[in-house]
């Protein structure tokens, strides 16, 4: 049985890639930093399955520990300050985390288990101000946060163990990707939760910023697939992973609140808070080498990706636990 190792097992990648690689019928170990509060919120279903392990990518020390213990045949690097608005307030933290823990976990593979095979979650922020639409794996970098630094100086870093060691090391360059369990800080999953609020008479309205940013949104569940092919090939190679369209923050918006027989343009209001120093207008991913050479392709239309959040936020909030039907309205709005 091949044992899989998963840093940032508590959030939203690492729950779905847990699940994955357990019906695959690995062992799978899932690193947790210490918290006053434990976050297995999204791993509940499959605690009993899974090893949980302690460690921090900010300590080297805990990583080599870890490897040595578990003998891990692949790592999965998700462990990230992973919030673009965030790292402009926390710069150094983040260029700590999701930049140089990069740089510690590939020395402790290296040092430790050099026969692992390494995946890194890298991203389309790395892309930035964008130099030609659709975005491949040969598209320039130009990041516009230091988010997309550290994810560029991470990617390079990962690059650089497969080139100089020769370790098989995989970067996974994945435009954007959600689901019900997105945080709660990310655009898609702050709109279907507002609009599941508004739906119930819990909240007035929700408050944005650029409704103009157009990104490559994905279903999570897809893209932990690409990671786990990614690193049964017989040479290491970088991906992009992508659904091949581009929609905006308004065209999601406009969707979400239809889904509950709501209008957007009633309840969504601008708020300079949420713009950033410098945005990323537009994403759009080129996936076609995921599908030559994975045989991967993304299997949740967009629309399809809005009613599946909003649908859970609503369900949640009704009593029965039964899914909002299109057209139909929660109890709180009928008549
Ligand atoms: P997420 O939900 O924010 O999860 C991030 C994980 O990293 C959490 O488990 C968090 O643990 C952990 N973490 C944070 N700091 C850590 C540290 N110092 N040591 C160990 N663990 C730490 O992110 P996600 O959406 O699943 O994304 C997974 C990865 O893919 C991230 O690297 C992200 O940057 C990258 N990515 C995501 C997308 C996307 O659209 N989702 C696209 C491209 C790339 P706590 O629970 O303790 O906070
Ligand atoms: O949902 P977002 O915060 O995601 P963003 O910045 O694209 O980053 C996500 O995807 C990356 C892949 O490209 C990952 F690497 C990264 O870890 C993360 O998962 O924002 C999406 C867009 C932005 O243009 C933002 O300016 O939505 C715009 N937006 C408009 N109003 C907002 C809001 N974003 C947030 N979070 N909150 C708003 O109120």
């Amino acid at each position: 049985m091949k044992t899989a190792f998963i840093t940032g097992i508590t959030g939203q990648d690492g729950s779905y890639l847990a699940e994955h690689l357990l019906h695959q019928g690995y062992k799978v170990v899932g690193m947790m930093r210490r918290t006053a509060t434990p976050s297995t919120e999204r791993i509940e279903g499959v605690l009993d399955q899974i090893e949980i392990a302690h460690g921090d990518l900010l300590d080297q020390s805990s990583l080599m520990r870890l490897f040595d213990e578990h003998k891990p045949d692949e790592i999965y690097n998700l462990a990230a300050q992973s919030f673009v608005h965030a790292s402009f307030y926390e710069p150094i933290h983040t260029g700590e985390v999701t930049g140089l823990g990069v740089a510690r976990i590939l020395e402790a593979m290296r040092l430790v288990v050099p026969e692992a095979r390494f995946y890194q979650a890298s991203s389309s922020e790395m892309f930035g101000k964008v130099s030609e639409s659709p975005q491949k794996e040969s598209t320039p970098f130009h990041p516009r946060s230091p988010y997309g630094v550290a994810k560029v100086y991470a990617h390079w870093a990962t690059v650089n163990y497969r080139e100089s060691y020769d370790l098989f090391c995989c970067s996974g360059i994945l435009f954007n990707h959600e689901s019900p369990r997105r945080g709660l800080e990310f655009v898609t999953r702050k709109i279907s939760e507002g609009v599941a609020a508004i739906a119930f008479g819990q909240q007035e309205d929700i408050a944005l910023g650029n409704l103009d940013a157009r990104r490559d949104w994905g279903f999570a569940g897809d893209y932990v697939e690409a990671m786990h092919l990614m690193l049964q090939q017989d040479t290491p190679e970088d991906f992009v992973v992508a659904t091949g369209e581009t929609h905006s923050v308004r065209d999601f918006c406009d969707i979400a609140f239809a889904r509950v027989g709501l209008d957007y343009e009633k309840f969504v209001k601008i708020d300079p808070r949420f713009y950033r120093p410098a945005e990323v207008d537009l994403l759009l991913g080129d996936p076609s080498l995921a599908k030559e050479k994975l045989n991967w392709t993304p299997s949740t239309p967009f629309k399809e990706l809005v009613h599946l959040m909003v649908d859970s936020d609503v369900s949640r909030r009704l009593d029965e636990g039964r899914t909002l039907q299109a057209g139909e309205l929660p109890p709180s709005l009928r008549g």
